[in-house]
């Protein structure tokens, strides 16, 4: 067996559940927050079987994408007038998926 850690936007959790759900694969969805742009994104773990994996991230793929975001450059408040610290918004690019893939040692449902 293997647990799947999809770390995803929010904005394609909903989408990547109900495909799952479809399918009859289980899932959780946990609400995280990212280290670098400090915003939600959303973590769904889901339990399979071996084989499963690759159906699985088949269907991360096809409900997750990447995206531009933009992040304000901070600036220490005494020296935000001076001219120099005009910063440009710094574009990165997120997802689709950020995916572990780990294996398990013991499933219990009790
Ligand atoms: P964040 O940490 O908020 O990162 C959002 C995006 O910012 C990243 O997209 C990446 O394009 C950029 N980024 C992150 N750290 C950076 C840095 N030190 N310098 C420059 N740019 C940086 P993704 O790579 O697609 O990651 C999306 C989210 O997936 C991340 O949100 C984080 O929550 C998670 N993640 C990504 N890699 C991870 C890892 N190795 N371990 C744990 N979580 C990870």
């Amino acid at each position: 067996m293997k647990l799947i850690i999809a770390i995803v936007q929010d904005v394609d959790s909903k989408g990547l559940l109900d495909a799952l759900v479809k399918d009859s694969y289980r899932a959780t969805k946990v609400s995280s927050t990212g280290g670098f742009l400090v915003r939600g994104n959303s973590t769904v773990l889901i339990g399979v079987k071996d084989d499963q994996v690759e159906p699985v991230l088949a269907i991360i793929k096809s409900t997750c994408h990447s995206r531009r975001e933009y992040v304000s450059p901070v600036v220490p408040l005494g020296e935000a007038a001076s001219a120099r610290y005009w910063l440009q918004p710094l574009e990165v690019e997120v997802g689709g998926a950020t995916v572990f893939i780990l294996d398990v040692e013991r499933f219990e449902q009790v």
